[in-house]
């Protein structure tokens, strides 16, 4: 395994019109869970993903399962529950700029995810925890379960990636704060936003909020910018990477997941820091283009054309 990840996935209805939800008469359903999609993305460009979770042994359960699988993600330490449904999600696009979600994942059956249900070889085989704040947010037992595959991924030689990915309707906020902050004193990089900078440390600057996670013990650290691009620091190497230009926004949802799937992409192939954060940039770009969170993942082919014709 390259990355092994764990959190929850849910199906989303995405609405077919603009405006407030209840309005909606017409959705399509996907597969949307911020891990999964990083691992989707990963493993679309060719590397070797697994994910840990729960599922209802319900329809969406299985629907959830067959995506991952079919987009190549390895899903053998999946539990499917039998006691508890599985998560979804609406989003509303309340108009072209602004999108909303909604989400029905209380008592899930990823919420019921435990210690347990992580296998520590099948851990140790990866060479990246990747991880996000998602997942403690969601219960005692998942927030137990983050700090648990951080120590076994430390035994193990494993680098923990994570991304605060901050969720301020499943948790009250000074509970996100202090855990998002000791999860980052655990890990080796971390990939923030800028509100997710401000919201933890009150800093508005990349420089510093890369400073803030550096005192805490990160050492790798770099802040999302939208279409900016990013800001990377790394052991006194600092630097902005400019951001591929998007001709049209469809659906921002997803992002961050394909920033952190181009990024890993490139630690995978030991490029530079810089080129890493290229990529995270690339895939970022591309996948707000298209509908859905997972749908507009590149594969490396698409993704090698994307970053040569702009560069070129
Ligand atoms: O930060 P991003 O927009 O990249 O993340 C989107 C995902 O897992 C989305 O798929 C949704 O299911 C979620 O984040 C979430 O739980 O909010
Ligand atoms: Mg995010």
């Amino acid at each position: 395994m390259d990355v092994i990840s764990l959190g929850e996935t849910m199906v989303l209805f995405n609405p077919h019109s603009t405006g407030k939800m209840r309005y909606c008469q017409d959705f399509s359903t996907k597969v949307a869970g911020a891990e999964s999609n990083t691992l989707i993305g990963l493993s679309k460009l060719g590397y070797q993903t697994g994910w840990i979770s729960r599922v209802g042994k319900d329809e969406l359960g299985a629907r959830i399962l067959s995506t991952l699988r079919g987009e190549g993600v390895d899903v053998s330490f999946v539990i499917r529950d039998e006691d508890a449904s599985t998560g979804l999600f609406l989003k509303e696009k309340t108009n072209e700029r602004h999108t909303k979600v909604f989400y029905y994942r209380k008592g899930s059956a990823a919420s019921f995810m435990s210690k347990g249900d992580i296998n520590e070889e099948y851990l140790a085989s990866a060479k990246y925890l990747y991880i996000t704040g998602i997942t403690p947010a969601l219960s005692s037992s998942c927030y137990e379960s983050i700090f648990h595959s951080i120590k076994i991924a430390k035994k193990h030689g494993l680098k923990v990636v994570f991304d605060p990915n901050l969720r301020k309707t499943l948790w009250g906020e000074h509970e996100a704060r202090e855990t998002l902050i000791d999860v980052a004193k655990e890990v080796d990089i971390i990939l923030p936003g800028i509100s997710e900078g401000e919201f933890l440390f009150g800093e508005q600057t990349p420089e510093k909020i890369c400073s803030q996670f550096h005192q805490l013990g990160v050492e790798t650290v770099v802040v999302k910018l939208g279409e900016k691009g990013a800001y990377y620091s790394n052991k006194g190497e600092t630097s902005y990477i400019e951001g591929y230009p998007v001709h049209k926004v469809v659906d921002p949802i997803g992002a961050g997941d394909g920033f952190a799937a181009g990024f890993l992409s490139g630690l995978l192939d030991h490029v530079s820091l810089q080129e890493a954060v290229k990529r995270g940039c690339a895939v970022g770009s591309i996948v707000v283009t298209v509908e859905g969170d997972i749908e507009g993942l590149p594969d490396k082919e698409e993704l090698y054309h994307f970053m040569n014709a702009i560069t070129s």
